[in-house]
């Protein structure tokens, strides 16, 4: 077992010298009562993770959930990326409620984790618990979204796309089509997750770019959860009381896919009738992309995983990290999508 040499904060030894004691403990009990016979000697010390020739890190991390392709994406970029960088990964899937996330953010200060990161299903209501994490002393990183809170001392990091930037370059795309200085163009907007900062900031982002050009109009937005499901019944609705629309921006493909559906069925032609943007990249709608049912999607690159992890050895040795870590990423036309469809990780 290493002991600690660089200048961990206090706690950290602390917390370590708690799991290390409790290891030691159970190795002199084992050994006291013998351990069945499986081997003559004094018993065999549990295998910790320390033994794989140094103390590893523990991190929790708690996932907003297994909403959406980009989701899933993400959860295998963190999973295989712990493994790699030998982090012991406790993780944990919210099914999208902020009150399962707070639970398993309670239950990784309770096993005093060296670090904690998290996606905040929702931007607000984190500070009580993040409060309770800094007095434990344990570093947290913001990963994927950001929370709305004021004090800034509460984590660490935020690793992540800007959304605000995200909703601009969907919005400046549609501005420098033809259509949309010919006359009027009636747009409807899938919204994500409410109250969600990818929501709240795509949205902003895309009003803000297309303000510039009066023709454009959003006639209706809701949110469909960021689910195809939700995307698919809420375009059924917008189909029913819009006789004409002209364009689709949804916050993310699964929502774009999931209207396709429903476009479709109403008799329509997605990518020709009603122009779609979406926001991803995910390889089901880089398909649609190539395929024409969707225009335009903006890229927002769910592996974070080596970043967060490197992030993490960083905090936990108390080096100084950037308070913000923004993930690089671009866009897609048609032509781009089928360039790229191949090579696609995600
Ligand atoms: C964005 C991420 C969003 C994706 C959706 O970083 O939080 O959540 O755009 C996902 O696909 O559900
Ligand atoms: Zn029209």
């Amino acid at each position: 077992m290493r002991w600690t040499t660089e200048s961990t904060p206090r706690s950290t030894f602390r917390r370590r010298g708690v799991r290390l004691a409790a290891a030691a403990v159970l190795a002199l009990t084992l050994a006291a009562c013998g351990n069945g016979g499986a081997d003559a000697g004094g018993g065999s010390a549990p295998a910790d993770a320390g033994d794989s020739g140094g103390e590893s890190i523990v991190m929790g991390f708690s996932q907003v959930g297994a909403e959406s392709g980009w989701r899933t994406a993400n959860t295998k970029s963190v999973q295989e990326s712990a493994e790699e960088a030998g982090i012991e990964l406790q993780f944990s899937d919210a099914q999208q409620k902020q009150e399962n996330q707070i639970k398993a953010i309670r239950n990784f200060i309770q096993q005093q984790v060296d670090v904690i990161a998290f996606s905040p299903v929702v931007e607000s209501g984190w500070d009580p618990v993040l409060q309770e994490a800094k007095r434990a002393g344990i570093p947290v990183i913001l990963t994927d979204r950001a929370v709305d809170s004021a004090d800034t001392s509460l984590y660490a990091t935020f690793l992540g796309s800007d959304f605000i930037e995200e909703g601009k370059k969907a919005g400046q795309w549609l501005l420098e089509q033809p259509e949309s200085s010919a006359g009027p163009v009636n747009i409807v907007e899938l919204q994500g997750t409410t109250g969600s900062a990818p929501a709240i900031d795509r949205q902003e982002g895309f009003a803000e770019v297309i303000a510039a050009n009066p023709n454009l109009k959003v006639v209706a937005s809701q949110t469909g959860d960021f689910t195809r499901s939700g995307g698919k019944q809420v375009m059924e609705a917008f189909l029913k009381s819009n006789p004409d629309i002209d364009v689709l921006y949804a916050h993310n493909d699964d929502m774009g896919l999931g209207a396709i559906e429903a476009i479709e069925a109403a008799g329509k032609v997605p990518g020709q009738d009603i122009k779609i943007i979406t926001v991803d990249a995910v390889k089901d709608g880089m398909q649609a992309l190539a395929d024409g049912k969707i225009n335009y999607i903006v890229e927002c690159n769910p592996l974070l995983g080596p970043q967060l992890m490197d992030l993490a050895k960083k905090v936990v040795a108390g080096e100084q990290i950037p308070p913000r870590v923004v993930t690089e990423e671009t866009t897609f036309d048609q032509a781009a999508a089928k360039e790229a469809l191949p090579t696609r990780q995600y």
